[in-house]
């Protein structure tokens, strides 16, 4: 059976560049997250990212199992920590935060977690993630208690990637934040893809499906977008970031 992973790799050799919808589940009602999906999957999204930095909701497994009864896209974990593990999902990205300097964010929550993902025999996908400066603080920054990269500093991002390929990561996520003012810039994106194979997940303050185009063209393989949907989703949204970011 082909794993979470190959799908999203097929994703990306078929349409060129996926298309992910995040799913904060303080944001909305569980009514209006399903919603969101069914309009997700209807409307060309590839797969559902379910997480969050910080999580006031306590049925988090329930969330997971009544997302994934609701589409056939891939449902995949983007845990801000591990307590944010469910069965349901169809993998998990199993993320270091390799941008900073915190340990507990590089490999404490990972031990927390892998005997849970184990047990629960749920994929693990290895992701490097990394923050990027984006204008202001924001929750992934203050909660994983680590200092982004300058947005200007292309070479330290490049170096970062690379450390995170040459350790076996599968996937590079490059963060701006969740409601960044500012999204990860194209210069370091394609500064990124020009020396890495790892694919790339952009996510953080992608507003338009211009922006999304943009860091497609730039080398993103997947582009993540949140609040832009949650905070008012109208029908053909959806539609426009897949079509600006599938080839
Ligand atoms: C956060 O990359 C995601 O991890 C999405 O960010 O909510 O700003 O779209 P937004």
């Amino acid at each position: 059976m082909i794993t979470t992973y190959e799908r999203l790799l097929r994703i990306k050799e078929e349409k060129g560049a996926g298309y992910i919808v995040l799913l904060d589940p303080d944001k909305q009602p569980i009514e209006k997250s399903i919603e969101i999906s069914k309009q997700a999957e209807a409307e060309g999204a590839d797969a559902i990212f379910i997480g969050g930095s910080l999580l006031f909701f306590t049925i988090f497994d329930e969330f997971v199992k009544q997302i994934k009864q609701s589409v056939d896209i891939p449902v995949i974990l983007f845990p801000g920590n591990a307590t944010q593990i469910s069965k349901h999902a169809d993998a998990i990205l199993f993320m270091s935060i390799i941008s900073g300097r915190n340990p507990d964010a590089l490999i404490g929550q990972q031990v927390q977690g892998a005997p849970v993902i184990k047990m629960l025999n749920l994929e693990p996908i290895s992701t490097g993630y990394m923050l990027v400066e984006s204008g202001k603080t924001t929750s992934a920054e203050f909660m994983s208690n680590t200092r982004p990269i300058p947005r200007e500093k292309s070479d330290i991002a490049v170096a970062h990637a690379l450390a995170g390929e040459f350790l076996g990561m599968k996937l590079i996520y490059l963060e701006a934040g969740s409601g960044a003012a500012h999204p990860v810039p194209d210069e370091m994106i394609a500064a990124i893809y020009k020396y890495s194979s790892v694919p790339l997940i952009v996510g953080g303050g992608i507003k338009s499906p211009e922006m999304a185009e943009q860091k497609v063209k730039a080398g993103a393989s997947f582009i993540v977008t949140g609040n832009v949907l949650e905070n008012g989703l109208k029908n053909g949204n959806i539609a426009a970031f897949a079509k600006a970011i599938h080839r």
